[in-house]
């Protein structure tokens, strides 16, 4: 299969993040994707560097003042003081309920805090320049289907599912599954389904493609009444307007076992081919891999062979673009074991 990959990424590499109120080592590191890329290159598959500029699709997809706000964010960070560029920024205030969001603050964290959903975005000097060159392996994904690729597999970080069109959240800046599936339509697709089988809820999809009809988006996940991002990602939530019956929710318990976790799979596979893509995008999170460290689900690596197996029944073409998964070792042999199972079924 061929392997998107840009070494940027490694740009992206924060020191902590929060958790219980202390600062702790980032759960989303440069190794993860060293481990995917050295699995995918061991077992044979081309790797290649993305071609794509993804700016007029990002536009499609963010608002212009978040991408102005996030391109510019680490040199607004230094102007405010220069021995900034050994700190990382924390958003400390958010426009929740009755404050509002339509009015840029001037003060910078009160910024950060308006473009973010939590304080889970460790942000340093080469953030964007890691998340777009993830974007632009998006774009470049849907090119190559466009070109007749049967996948594409998106080695990329930072994950991208939880960034919605205004805000960034849970390790995720730019929306790289939503730039995959706004790009294939630019490609000429009339119809697209994102598969999303992430731990989490990909709220972030869900927010940019809730009003559409052209985008079905389909997710597998932790409950979000007892896991993140908590405030989306319920049964309920099934799309609105243009978009009514395009959203589908499969939530599922903490600690969901891997026979469980098929059913849902299939419930999901099933409403995806009875919509009739001509492409599918999937956000491949692996934190639902029995040995993650901040995640529930008890699938063993063998089980992603199974995964990968299902989706290739759907038959149509596919952009595989990386999310989560935190057992930075073992990332490698389960992202390979979803495209061999791709591959061989
Ligand atoms: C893309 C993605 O998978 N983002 C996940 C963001 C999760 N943020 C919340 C992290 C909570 C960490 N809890 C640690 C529990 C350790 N026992
Ligand atoms: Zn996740």
């Amino acid at each position: 299969m061929i392997v998107l990959h840009s070494p940027l990424h490694q740009r992206h590499a924060p020191a902590h993040e929060f958790f219980r109120g202390e600062r702790v080592p980032c759960f989303e590191t440069p190794q993860r994707a060293e481990f995917v890329l050295e699995a995918l290159a061991a077992r044979g598959h081309e790797l290649r560097a993305p071609q794509a500029d993804s700016t007029p699709v990002l536009a499609q997809v963010h608002t212009a003042r978040y991408l102005r706000f996030l391109e510019s964010a680490w040199a607004q960070w230094l102007a405010l003081d220069a021995d900034n560029a050994g700190r990382q920024p924390f958003p400390s205030v958010w426009p929740v309920r009755s404050l509002r969001s339509d009015v840029e603050p001037l003060n910078f964290i009160a910024r950060l805090g308006l473009y973010s959903m939590d304080n889970g975005c460790p942000l340093v000097g080469g953030t964007w320049a890691a998340a777009k060159a993830g974007a632009d392996a998006a774009a470049s994904a849907a090119g190559l289907i466009a070109d007749g690729a049967g996948a594409v597999f998106c080695a990329t970080r930072p994950p991208g599912h939880h960034a919605g069109a205004d805000f960034m959240g849970g390790y995720c800046f730019l929306n790289n599954a939503a730039v995959a599936a706004q790009s294939l339509l630019a490609q000429g697709c009339g119809k697209i389904a994102v598969l999303d089988v992430d731990y989490h809820h990909g709220n972030g999809t869900q927010d940019i493609f809730y009003r559409r009809a052209d985008v079905l988006v389909v997710s597998v996940h932790g409950d979000p009444r007892t896991e993140y991002p908590f405030y989306l990602g319920h049964a309920d939530e099934t799309g609105e307007g243009a978009g009514a019956g395009c959203n589908l929710n499969l939530p599922l318990p903490a600690g969901t076992a891997a026979d469980a976790w098929f059913a849902a799979l299939d419930v999901a596979c099933e409403r995806i081919a009875g919509y009739g893509p001509e492409a599918l995008v999937v956000s491949l999170g692996l934190d639902t891999y029995a040995g993650d460290p901040i995640s529930t689900f008890k699938l063993q690596s063998e089980d992603y062979l199974r995964l990968g197996a299902r989706l290739k029944r759907l038959g149509r073409p596919v952009v595989f673009v990386l999310e989560g998964g935190y057992a930075a070792a073992e990332l490698g042999t389960n992202a390979a074991n979803v495209i061999e199972g791709f591959e061989q079924a």
